[in-house]
């Protein structure tokens, strides 16, 4: 049978002849516009394209090219991964050596997808091209490629025919940013032994169109991700075009936001307008909240480096990741976790430990992740949800405790009723699950079954009514109010206050417009007094924001910490909350004293008088 790679191929050579013979015949003959695959597909068709990556939700991202070869170092210098070529200022030449030491001897590309597999990953996408411009294939278009290296080996038809044995989806990332190619412009400011003379970026773009199109003729890959898209001489032009080639060359191959101009830095949603892309691509972050209709990625390394650095020990615990995959799952988004192989062609040890542990805990909650919806409520204090629609339109949550209540008790902000709850890795575990008007409460016994991720099943009559989360007291009485639950209300005119997260940051930031206000839903149950304590960062003494309760306000300065990603705790002063029960806490700017800063927590705390009542 014809694969659908090859019809297309067909159907796009047919079209384009049927349109040459237009032009020569004249206008007699009305030409046949060619599909606009991005303008044309109906809602419909898009599901069905999308479907297996909006299943999939785990992938494994790998990055491997000549940069594994220095692994990290060069000339004393040790923090370079990828960018080595860029950032330790490398002549071509210099680099252009690592082609004749990429010696992969241990390389098994059974080995890595199996190891993919068992992590519970359903793709793998992995460097084509990265920045530094090497093939990791036999190019007919250069011989800047594996063909040129001792081993010969072509690393992409290996692991192609691996996944197509296992069952896992074969993906591509390919860099539009090329540092190598002649015709690829600018230069780097501090590359000297490369005149520009000559240089062509038409005909470079005409080459890298070349090899996207070997590799979906040779390799058919699920997905091509596209980075490199930020330099100027790529335009938002040359991006749908770029989009509608790809399809045009396989109709259900899936494109990242990358191949245009639409992504919001390295939050890396789409910009609203026309712009390409089937996904949003974060990249080492977790957006605040899921975005509903929006299909995205979130991309991470393990340690702190894409490629192989051996002297990055700085690893992700096995904890951390697990929690991240669940985050993102709860949120309706894709992990794509990497992986920096070595120069002989195994995973870094640390790497296998780490795919080794996500592997045990998919093989029993695996079903909590795959194929489920982001969560109908807000965020839970005690871990995530996830959501799948059963087929008597009933509705199964998994809930996902991190931290297993010493009193048994979780709360679920859905309006539904319980049909029954079970624990997932034991289902004959029975346990209660009872609604009130504040929603639904369940009663765990005994310890959690998994330390980083225990997942209670619950299913419920009818589609997820989500209840208004609330921020309610602990046992002693107070309330945290985290930067990642506010929600914040920003004037329809200048710059936007958003909640920051990734590199150490868990913050309200940008927050330069003194209209931008945010606020928190909070219960509380016991009433009295309470000091007002904020973690701001700020780079002047004085910026004032006004906290308001109810009907009662307090006024409070920022300190000058030295930087906005510096925090002191300051108590901002006391309030008095008379009644139990509902109520908002909204935190403004003083307009007059406004410098902007940063906020990542508002807790209430019993006061003095008021502790141990
Ligand atoms: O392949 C890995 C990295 O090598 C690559 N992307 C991941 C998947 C990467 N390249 N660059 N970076 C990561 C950081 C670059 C950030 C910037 Fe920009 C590029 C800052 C300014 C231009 C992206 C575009 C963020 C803001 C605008």
């Amino acid at each position: 049978m014809m694969s659908t790679t090859r019809q297309a191929m067909l159907i796009y050579l047919c079209m384009t002849a049927v349109m040459a013979l237009a032009v020569v015949s004249g206008p007699a003959v009305a030409p046949v516009a060619a599909k606009d695959y991005w303008n044309d597909e109906t809602p419909a068709e898009r599901d069905a394209r999308m479907k297996w990556w909006q299943e999939a939700r785990f992938g494994m991202f790998i990055h491997w090219g000549l940069y594994a070869v220095p692994a990290g170092e060069w000339k004393g210098k040790t923090n370079y991964a990828e960018w080595i070529r860029n950032r330790a200022e490398i002549p071509l030449k210099e680099y252009d050596k690592f082609v004749g030491r990429f010696k992969p001897v241990r390389f098994d590309a059974d080995r890595w997808v199996r190891m993919a597999k068992r992590a519970g990953m359903k793709y793998v996408v992995i460097t084509s091209k990265h920045h530094d411009g090497f093939c990791m294939w036999p190019s007919e278009l250069t011989n800047y490629d594996v063909d040129s290296t001792p081993l010969k080996i072509d690393i992409m038809g290996q692991l192609r025919r691996a996944c197509e044995k296992e069952g896992i989806r074969f993906c591509m990332y390919h860099s539009i940013m090329d540092w190598h190619h002649p015709d690829y412009l600018p230069r780097r400011k501090w590359e000297k032994d490369r005149p520009v003379d000559g240089a062509d970026y038409g005909r470079y773009v005409k080459y890298m169109k070349g090899q996207l199109a070997e590799l979906v003729k040779q390799y058919q890959p699920g997905v091509l991700w596209f980075d490199g898209e930020w330099e100027p001489t790529w335009t938002h032009e040359q991006g749908k075009d770029l989009y509608q080639f790809v399809r045009s060359l396989d109709p259900n191959i899936i494109i990242n936001n990358r191949v245009d101009k639409g992504r919001r830095g390295m939050e890396g949603m789409t910009e609203k307008g026309e712009f390409r892309g089937d996904f949003g691509t974060p990249e080492q972050q977790i957006p605040a909240t899921g975005i509903p209709g929006a299909d995205w990625e979130t991309c991470m390394t393990m340690n702190g480096h894409w490629g192989w650095n051996k002297n990055d020990k700085n690893w992700k615990s096995d904890k951390d990741l697990i929690r991240k995959l669940v985050d993102i799952a709860s949120k309706g988004g894709n992990f794509l976790l990497n992986i920096g192989p070595k120069p002989d062609g195994t995973f870094p040890q640390q790497a296998i430990d780490r795919l080794e542990a996500i592997g045990k805990w998919m093989d029993v909650n695996g079903q909590a992740i795959y194929g489920t919806a982001a969560c109908p409520t807000g965020r839970p204090t005690w871990g995530r949800i996830t959501t799948k629609s059963l087929d008597n339109g009933n509705t199964r949550l998994f809930l996902h405790i991190f931290d297993w209540p010493a009193d048994g008790k979780i709360d679920v902000a859905v309006a539904n009723k319980p049909i029954k709850c079970t624990l997932l890795a034991n289902n004959s575990c029975a346990i209660k699950a009872a609604s009130d008007p504040n929603g639904l409460t369940v009663t765990l016994t005994g310890n959690a079954p998994d330390l980083i991720c225990s997942v209670v099943v619950l299913d419920v009559v009818g589609s997820p009514q989500p209840l208004k989360m609330c921020a309610r007291q602990a046992k002693d009485g107070s309330v945290t109010l985290k930067a990642q639950d506010a929600e914040i209300h920003n004037p329809k005119d200048g710059q936007a206050a958003r909640y920051e997260s990734g590199h150490g940051k868990d913050n309200i930031g940008y927050w330069m417009d003194p209209r931008a206000w945010v606020e928190w839903d909070v219960r509380i149950d016991k009433p009295g007094t309470f000091d007002v304590v904020a973690q701001m960062g700020s780079t002047t003494d004085g910026p004032q924001v006004r906290v308001v309760i109810g009907d009662q306000q307090l006024t409070g300065a920022a300190r000058d910490t030295g930087s906005w990603d510096k925090y002191a705790t300051v108590t901002l002063g006391q309030i008095t909350i008379v009644k139990s029960g509902p109520c908002r806490l909204e935190v403004h700017p003083v307009k007059e004293s406004w410098k902007p800063i940063n906020l990542r927590s508002i807790t209430l705390r019993p006061s003095g008088s008021n502790k141990g009542k």
